[in-house]
């Protein structure tokens, strides 16, 4: 369902709000928050300079670093007194960083939240089961304000005890649930093991997000659940999950451009790419107060484009987050994505979708092992027909990577399942 007049607006009509906003928070963070207007004086810049959305480009980008050496309070653009929440990052690429939210802030990511969810198909009539973590980390209350706003009925069983949250499923008939791709796989993967059949429950569709899962996972995942999934982008930074999300037609993500400002960058110079150009995200908080963010550098890959999609929504578009800059893997000076190894994986059709990468540096030489699992059907076949597979899979992940891995076929769950974010790399160089 769309939600409201800013998801189908005229596109000439969004570039002036959007423009008209850009200029005003320029402004305010300028004025408001001390390291701001340090950094353009720095750079030699006023707001002044700033007179079009063009002029943005001549703006210097905001880090994750200098969130981190001003945490907790030094990015705030508001006295203490008028926040309303904290939240933090997860940490997963180092220490966390902290984000600020006035009442109005919570009141924008819930409606932005709310835009997505609808979009997936979640109404008042929705049982909605929130399976990702409350407290600091930004998925669980995020979900819990914005579903309140949409009027569905609320699980709040956050992570952990995946038996129990099958009962809960069960018991109160949950419609829709919000899960990363890992935990909804296993969450699946359980139910099996308990022998609950999915046509058991009254799933209609899974809300996905966190966390990086290839269109292969997504049809897994389908498969599974015998439901759509819908993609849900976000991060804590920028206010959390609701920055842009699939639409019925799971063709790229609509983006929430009423609130968000988003270019793509060459990662190298910095440089602003064209419309359709893969690169690194970068976004400009629109309206908010607590922590407005000036291009802001994400670190995910994607690429903006705009397309006539049959959902009826007419903002912008970015291709599913497939892969962080960060994530990168330089395995003997070639570079590679997890992303990468999962898809030539799951588009085998015969692996469990369950999988790790492990480098290790041996006498100067990077070695790449690729752990992946066997189904229980396949942990039956001969030791004939897996050392086969195994040359086979070896085979395509050259022919994708350009670089040799070891791969390993290991029984079945004997990879470490996630709650929350899947921990696929073990990088035994650092
Ligand atoms: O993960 C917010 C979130 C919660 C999004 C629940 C969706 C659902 P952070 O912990 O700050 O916030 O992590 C943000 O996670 O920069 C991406 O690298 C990654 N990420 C988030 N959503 C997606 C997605 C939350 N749909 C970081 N696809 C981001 C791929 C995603 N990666």
């Amino acid at each position: 369902m769309i939600w409201n007049k800013y998801e189908t607006m005229d596109p000439s009509k969004m570039e002036s709000l959007q423009e008209e906003r850009l200029l005003k928070v320029v402004k305010y963070t300028y004025e408001n928050v001390p390291f701001y207007n340090e950094l353009l004086k720095e750079h030699k810049i006023s707001p002044q300079d700033i007179k079009s959305k063009a002029d943005i480009s001549k703006l210097p980008f905001i880090t994750k670093q200098n969130m981190r050496e001003r945490y907790p309070h030094g990015m705030l653009a508001v006295p203490i007194k008028k926040l309303s929440r904290f939240h933090t990052s997860s940490g997963t690429t180092g220490r966390p960083t902290a984000v600020a939210y006035t009442a109005h802030d919570l009141d924008i990511w819930a409606e932005v939240l709310a835009r997505s969810l609808a979009a997936g198909g979640l109404c008042e009539e929705s049982i909605f089961q929130v399976t990702v973590k409350y407290g600091l980390f930004t998925g669980g209350l995020g979900m819990q304000s914005a579903a309140e706003k949409i009027g569905a009925t609320i699980i709040p069983s956050s992570t952990g005890n995946t038996a129990r949250q099958i009962m809960l499923m069960k018991d109160f008939g949950t419609t829709h649930f919000i899960a990363t791709p890992s935990y909804a796989l296993f969450l699946r993967e359980t139910m099996d093991a308990e022998g609950i059949s999915i046509d058991e429950l009254n799933i209609q569709s899974v809300f996905c997000g966190a966390e990086a899962w290839s269109e292969d996972m997504r049809r897994e995942l389908e498969r599974q659940y015998k439901v759509k999934t819908y993609d849900i982008y976000g991060l804590s930074e920028i206010i959390g999950p609701g920055v842009s999300c699939d639409c019925p037609e799971q063709n790229g993500l609509h983006i929430q451009e009423d609130h968000f400002y988003l270019e793509v960058i060459d990662p190298e110079t910095g440089e602003v790419l064209p419309e359709g150009e893969e690169g690194e995200l970068v976004i400009t908080t629109l309206t908010k107060e607590a922590m407005p963010m000036i291009r802001y550098r994400t670190r995910d890959l994607t690429r903006l484009y705009r397309d006539k999609c049959p959902c009826g929504r007419t903002t912008l578009k970015m291709k599913r987050v497939m892969a962080r800059s960060d994530d990168m893997l330089i395995i003997r000076g070639v570079n590679m994505f997890p992303s990468q190894v999962e898809s030539v994986l799951l588009g085998m059709g015969i692996l469990a979708p369950h999988y790790q990468l492990v480098v290790d540096r041996i006498n100067n030489l990077d070695i790449l092992t690729v752990r992946v699992e066997m189904t229980e059907e396949l942990f039956l076949e001969s030791q004939t027909r897996l050392i086969k597979l195994e040359a086979e899979i070896k085979e395509r992940l050259k022919g994708v990577l350009g670089v040799k891995a070891i791969v390993k076929l290991v029984e079945p769950q004997s990879i470490e399942r996630s709650e929350g974010k899947a921990k696929r790399v073990i990088d035994n160089r650092r």
